[in-house]
């Protein structure tokens, strides 16, 4: 997760622009790209290997619910090195501008089998800015498809500004309020990149 201002610069050389004009249209016109061959099979041999040495791998295979963890960069230099990765960047620069700071990194793993699954939400409703220049890059180490839990989204979704994330109680519920709505949502796409690639969301999409 990206933002521009909250956090110190990760002191980049600027990286060299890797998307179309096609493609900055369409994050403008949906508030997602999905991007495949970004990373090499080597690069996500790497990560998997930085994720068996942390004890990840194994927290996964044994998990029921869903897997997240944050401040992933301060674990492995290898997570570290992937968020200043020029190829990452480069995708990036040109939605948000050079001014990049990360704001959180972190894994998230399906379990095998029925259970987890996340919510209909807005990730900017769990970490509010005065500044919604805020994307989310996820880096794919397996193929992301139906049957594995894929993400699913709405074209579009980012220009509604916030919603509202407060369940019956009136708290903060995790969730967009009108959860059954956005379910059957008949826009709704599936975000599949292949392993190696990656999917950028904007902070309200
Ligand atoms: O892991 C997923 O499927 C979704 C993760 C997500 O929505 C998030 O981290 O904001």
């Amino acid at each position: 997760m990206i933002d521009s201002h909250k956090r110190p610069s990760l002191g980049l050389s600027v990286a060299a622009n890797r998307l179309s004009e096609r493609e900055v249209a369409s994050w403008h016109c949906n508030g997602f790209l999905v991007l495949n061959e970004v990373l090499t099979t080597e690069d996500v041999a790497l990560l998997r290997q930085a994720m068996d040495a942390c004890g990840l791998t194994h927290e996964i295979e044994k998990a029921t619910n869903q897997v997240m963890h944050l401040d992933l960069t301060t674990l492995h230099p290898a997570f570290l090195a992937l968020a200043r990765d020029q190829r990452i960047l480069g995708h990036v620069v040109p939605l948000i501008g050079p001014d990049i700071a990360i704001e959180h990194t972190k894994l998230s793993a399906q379990p095998h089998g029925p259970g987890g699954g996340v919510r209909w939400h807005q990730d900017l409703a769990f970490y509010p800015h005065t500044n919604s220049d805020v994307l989310a890059v996820m880096v794919m180490l397996d193929d992301a498809t139906l049957e594995n839990g894929c993400m699913h989204m709405i074209p579009g979704s980012h220009r509604l500004g916030y919603l509202d994330h407060a369940g019956e109680d009136g708290r903060f519920s995790g969730a967009c309020r009108d959860h059954g709505a956005w379910h059957s949502h008949p826009s709704q796409v599936a975000i599949t990149p292949r392993a190696g690639g990656i999917s950028i969301h904007h902070g309200h999409t």
